[in-house]
């Protein structure tokens, strides 16, 4: 009989689910769900509600609307659902869901003749969510990094400097702006545990993976911090859920989805994780050497740790891995939505865009763009504006091939700190598809790039991991190693090779790149005549 394993992956623009088996590659199920075009009641621009140019949220009930949704659509597909044996899932980032106290026993009664969206209309102490993208806590950032003692004690208490985004700083903006609903708040969930509580039918815990973004859990113990919950909010601990191991069984199907889907009541719930500690997964990233790039609406710059290894200047992220060793992380927020700006601005379709960007020389002529169209987290940027140097926003080879260069040489640049010279790039995400991109990417890291199958390996890496946990439930024993290989090994579509008559010229640009970024970040001297050498050197 077939053993099938459920992945879901609740994304900033939409939700993906994905149906494997447990010892062959093949899909028997893959759906995608756009937020903004499924769900247009909810009124979001890809999936997110832009309160103001530094505030953003999503609704909460989306996320619930789209997995009922999903499930529909598996049933309507004649999905065996009653043979899905684990499901695990994985979550943007950070974003928070602040509920009432009818959250739970609702949870535990649910009604399964009706919509889940319509039975937990009503449990919000807050109507939206702050997500990933939101960096309007500044204030709060500093607050709680000095109570923590500084930056770098910060980073050793928690695996990152504060970030705008983290769940800490905004849990203390809610806290401070809108005291009486943080006290009417009985439980604060991350998207992912909030996602597993109601296939849970109960409050579901944070994994490592995800607790490791909030600037709340330290990153030795992997314990709630004390320090750092007394400098967030009061009363926090007793709001939040318990922490766990990323492979944890964490109970079984909520009754509701038996009733309404056909889902075998043994069917196993494994802890949540968020999107990127599932993609390490799904790119097979288990052991030193390679790193990943993720081109989704942000662009994240990973690799696996064995041990823990912290960037003091304090522009990464050191996360738990699902295998319970760490990772490191760097994540920019003008990754998919800048490049899609800059093309949309010049009227192009992707395919006029990666035309120009294939008949264009690298270099750009010297042209060099800091693509900073949203608040950017690495370098922070809270006021963002464009920069072009050498060029306009009517020149179209140089805009195309400027937002390319200028958000990779920026990516060569800020992870230096990782300390892994990579030879091997895994690439994922929605833009993994477009190989002009993915060669500007090799030729500017000197490293080959994989391109998968799958673009979206956070829903793999959730399968993945629910096959790992139920696996290991009932055989005792079983090796990433082994599941990779045959899950995510083949997976490699295309090799793209870098080209090696570039490399002295964008060893050279990164640091002309970094002498703009100086300049208009950090008051530094004037790069022009630094432009000026390097168009000499390499275009006269
Ligand atoms: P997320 O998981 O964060 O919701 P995805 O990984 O699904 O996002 O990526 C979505 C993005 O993929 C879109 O915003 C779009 O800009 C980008 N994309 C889609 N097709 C292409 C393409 N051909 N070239 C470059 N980017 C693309
Ligand atoms: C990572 C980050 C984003 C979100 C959205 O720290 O903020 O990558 O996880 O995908």
């Amino acid at each position: 009989m077939n053993e099938l394993f459920l992945g879901l992956d609740c994304s900033t623009q939409g939700l993906t689910a994905i149906i494997i088996e447990k010892n062959t590659s093949g899909v028997k199920f893959f759906h995608d769900l756009d937020f903004e075009t499924t769900f247009p009641h909810y009124n979001t621009k890809n999936g997110v509600l832009l309160l103001d140019e530094k505030t953003v949220h999503s609704p909460p009930l989306i996320w619930i609307e789209a997995l009922e949704t999903m499930f529909d659509y598996m049933l309507k597909r004649g999905v065996e659902i009653e043979q899905i044996k684990a499901i695990s899932g994985s979550a943007q980032q950070h974003g928070q869901v602040y509920l009432n106290s009818t959250f739970e026993k609702r949870l535990k009664n649910l009604n399964p003749k009706l919509s889940l969206a319509f039975q937990l209309e009503h449990v919000f102490s807050r109507n939206t969510s702050p997500i990933w993208m939101d960096s309007s806590t500044t204030e709060q950032c500093e607050e709680i990094r000095k109570a923590l003692g500084g930056k770098e004690a910060t980073i050793k208490i928690t695996g990152s400097d504060t970030f705008e985004r983290f769940s800490g700083p905004q849990i203390r903006k809610f806290y401070q702006k809108q005291p009486e609903k943080y006290g009417r708040t009985a439980i604060i969930h991350l998207v992912s545990s909030f996602l597993s509580s109601l296939l849970l039918g109960k409050n579901a815990p944070i994994d490592h993976g995800d607790g490791a973004g909030m600037n709340l859990m330290n990153i030795q113990s992997k314990k709630w911090d004390v320090r750092a919950l007394n400098a967030t909010a009061p009363g926090l601990k007793k709001k939040l859920p318990k922490l766990c191991a990323s492979h944890k069984i964490i109970g079984k199907i909520s009754p509701y989805f038996v009733k309404r889907y056909g889902f075998n009541p043994d069917t196993y719930i494994v802890a949540w994780s968020g999107d990127n500690p599932n993609s390490l997964i799904g790119v097979g990233l288990i052991e030193k050497g390679k790193v990943a790039i993720s081109l989704g609406t942000s662009d994240t710059y990973f690799s696996y740790l064995k041990e823990l290894s912290l960037d003091l200047k304090g522009e990464g992220h050191v996360f738990s891995a699902p295998t319970g060793d760490y990772m490191s992380l760097i994540c920019y927020k003008n990754g998919s939505l800048t490049r899609e700006y800059v093309k949309n601005s010049l009227g192009l379709s992707w395919q006029e865009f990666s035309r120009i960007l294939m008949n264009t020389p690298p270099g750009n002529l010297g042209k060099i763009m800091l693509p900073y169209y949203l608040p950017e987290i690495v370098p922070l940027v809270l006021n963002p504006r464009i920069m072009r140097f050498g060029f306009d926003k009517f020149d179209m080879e140089g805009n195309v091939r400027g937002i390319i260069e200028g958000q990779f040489l920026s990516m060569k640049l800020h992870s230096q700190w990782i300390n892994e010279t990579p030879k091997e790039i895994m690439v994922t995400g929605g833009a993994s598809i477009n190989d002009e991109i993915l060669q500007t990417i090799a030729d500017i890291f000197g490293a080959h790039v994989n391109k998968l199958d799958i673009t979206n390996s956070a829903v793999l890496g959730a399968a993945l991991r629910s096959i790992y946990s139920y696996t290991r439930h009932f055989h005792g024993k079983i090796s990433w190693r082994e599941l990779i290989n045959t899950h995510s090994k083949g997976r490699t579509i295309k090799r793209i090779t870098p080209r090696l008559q570039y490399r002295q010229l964008y060893d050279d640009m990164v640091k002309l790149y970094k002498k703009h970024e100086d300049y208009y970040l950090n008051k530094g001297p004037n790069p022009e005549p630094f432009r000026k050498e390097f168009i000499r050197k390499y275009f006269q």
